[in-house]
Formats: C-alpha cells, structure tokens, sequence
C-alpha cells in the first residue's frame, strides 16, 4: 500500500532533494511521478539509489488520483497548477511563497504547529514556510514554551542555494573567476558574490525592509505566535548550502541559559551543540546534509530585561524545504488526513 506521488519542479534544487528525501526516509509510495516545465520533460531524475524517472510535462498532466503534490516551481507557476491540481483532490504542499499568508492555508512546521494541518481541507493546499523562517521556529518553539517570546531581533546568513541552481553556479564560476583573472558580471545576485555578503534577499518592499526579512516576521506570527515581534536583517553569504542566523530573544520573564539549554536538549528537530570551546559550535559546512537545526552559542543578553542570544544553522533544502514538506506529508499520515492509499 502506497500513495501516488507528484513531485513538481523535480528539475530543480529543492525538487530533488525532495525525491531524496521521499526515498530515504521510505515514505509508503505506491508511484511517484517527476513534473516541470516542458522545457525539462524528458530529463531524469533520480528517486533513491536504484530508480530513474523521466520528467513529464506539468503543463500537460492530470493530477486526478494522485494522493500529494509536493510544489517546489517557483511562485508564479504553483498559483496555477496548486489550485489546478487540488481541485482535483491531489493534496498540495507548497514550498513557494504564493499561498503561505492565505488564512484558509495553514503554514505548518511539524515541530512547531501540527496542529494547524487540520484546516487544510478547505483549499486542499497546504504551505510550506520560508527556509530561514523555519530553522528559527523549530529552535524558539521550545523556548516560547519556557516563558512567551515578546521579541525577536534576527541577522541571517543565507547560502546561495537559497536562490537556486544556477545560484550556485554563479558562486562557483565567480570565485573561479577570481583565481584565474577573468571576472564575470553578476546575473544572479545584484553585486559579486565571491567573496562578498550581499545585504539583499528577494525584493525591496515600501518601508526598507525585503521581502525575505518581511516573511521571517509575518510567518514566524502565524506559525508560532501572532503576537511575537519580529525584526530581520537578511544577508546572503558565498556558502553553497545551509543557513546560519544569529538570534536575539526578549523574553516576557526570566528565562536561565541553563533552562534554555534543558528544553532545546529535548526540543524535537533541534540539535544543541553548545561547548563554549574553539570549534565547539556548528557551521554551515557542517550542517549541509542534515536534518537537524543545530542550536550553538547561547547566552544570556544582558542589554534587555530578559534576553538570550543563540546562533542557529540548519540545511536549507532539507529541513528548509524538502524534508519540512515530507514531513507535513508524514504528519498528515500519522494524524489520519488523507484518504487511504490504494494497494500498490
Ligand atoms: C533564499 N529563503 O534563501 C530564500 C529561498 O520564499 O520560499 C526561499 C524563498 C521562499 O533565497
């Protein structure tokens, strides 16, 4: 017994992750299906060790049967094809920006707001949060729960693979550049990105902020707590993969580093790696290729009330994308959502 499977946007950076984590973590499939634009159907793509799929054409294909549709396409393309694909009862998680501040969709981190799945039945569609977004959640919900968060203050470092594939040909190329004396103009990012941090992620909103900085405020409130305060200074860094962010926590009550170090040792999804000792902390180079969202450097700030600070890192694509969605997918088994599969 399995479920059917579309994959949307398997070409992509995110999109093969996902069927790397459909494999590895065996999520019961009965099929699984590779879609993108027919520019790409024809290609392959893997789904686990053994197994080739040729990419069909999403324009073209009937999502009538298929159980989930795990969306990674960019924004533009999931506003038509979620929809398409939910009316006819194919359940979508999206890992774009389109449906995420929608209230009849919920936004959901399996550690963090479970709960919230239920309401997907009304649209069918469930979100998928923003990568820097999710990272930081998983590693204040545990701390939330100590004493309630009044305020964030939040600086990210994000890699280029953030942006995407050929985002990260654009580093290798221009840092090869640098080396053999042939400097390349910047297409993917607005300055170089060899060798430099870019303060600039998505686009400049009214007020100053970017549209990276403002979803880390408004989805951290509707997952977590629509109170909490959020401010953010997104910077992308020349790192391939994973995200680093240093936090600061105003908290409503006192809260110890050594009660925070207690609840994020037990927290689900966090990893704490916290030795004050050279090296006794996690990097981005460490984090790529897992799952957790490791917790480092915490201490107590001392220019609040009652403040701590805490550097988090943690896979983009994985727990920042593709392993969130197969989780939701998981959650949405485990909590008895989704109609039952059909034998294989
Ligand atoms: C980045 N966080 O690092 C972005 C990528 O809203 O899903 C994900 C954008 C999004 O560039």
């Amino acid at each position: 017994m399995g479920y059917r499977v579309a994959v949307v946007g398997a070409t992509g950076a995110v999109g093969r992750e996902m069927l790397k984590t459909l494999a590895e973590r065996e999520f019961p499939v009965s099929e699984v299906i590779a879609l993108a634009s027919g520019r790409s159907a024809g290609l392959e793509v893997s789904f686990g060790e053994k197994s080739v799929l040729k990419v069909k054409n999403l324009e073209t294909f009937d999502f009538k049967g298929v159980d989930i549709g795990l969306f990674s396409p960019g924004a533009s393309v999931s506003a038509v094809h979620a929809p398409r694909a939910a009316a006819a009862g194919c359940v979508v998680i999206d890992n774009t920006s389109q449906f995420r501040m929608e209230p009849d969709i919920p936004l959901v981190v399996p550690e963090v707001n479970p709960h919230h799945l239920k309401q997907f039945s009304k649209r069918n569609i469930i979100a998928n949060p923003n990568c820097s977004t999710i990272q930081m959640v998983v590693a204040l919900k545990p701390l939330h729960l100590l004493a309630r968060i009044k305020r964030v203050v939040v600086a990210t470092y994000q890699s280029v693979s953030g942006a995407g594939k050929e985002a990260m040909d654009e580093l290798f190329n221009q840092t090869r550049a640098v080396y053999v004396n042939d400097p390349s103009v910047p297409e993917q990012f607005t300055k170089p990105i060899a060798f430099n941090c870019i303060p600039h992620i998505d686009k400049f909103m009214d007020d100053g902020f970017t549209k990276e900085e403002w979803k880390m405020a408004v989805e951290t409130r509707k997952i977590l707590d629509p109170d909490i305060q959020v401010v953010a200074s997104c910077v992308r860094v020349p790192v391939f993969i994973g995200h680093s962010e240093a936090v600061h926590v105003e908290f409503e009550s006192e809260v110890t580093v050594e009660q925070a170090w207690d609840a994020l040792r037990e927290a689900p999804g966090v990893q704490l790696v916290d030795k004050r000792e050279d090296g006794g902390y996690v990097t981005q180079v460490d984090a790529a290729g897992e799952d957790s969202v490791f917790v480092s450097r915490l201490r107590r700030d001392p220019t609040v009330p009652h403040g701590l600070a805490f550097w988090c890192v943690s896979d983009n694509l994985r727990k920042g994308a593709a392993l969130n969605a197969v989780q939701i997918a998981e959650a949405l088994v485990e909590q008895g959502l989704l109609r039952k599969p059909k034998a294989a």
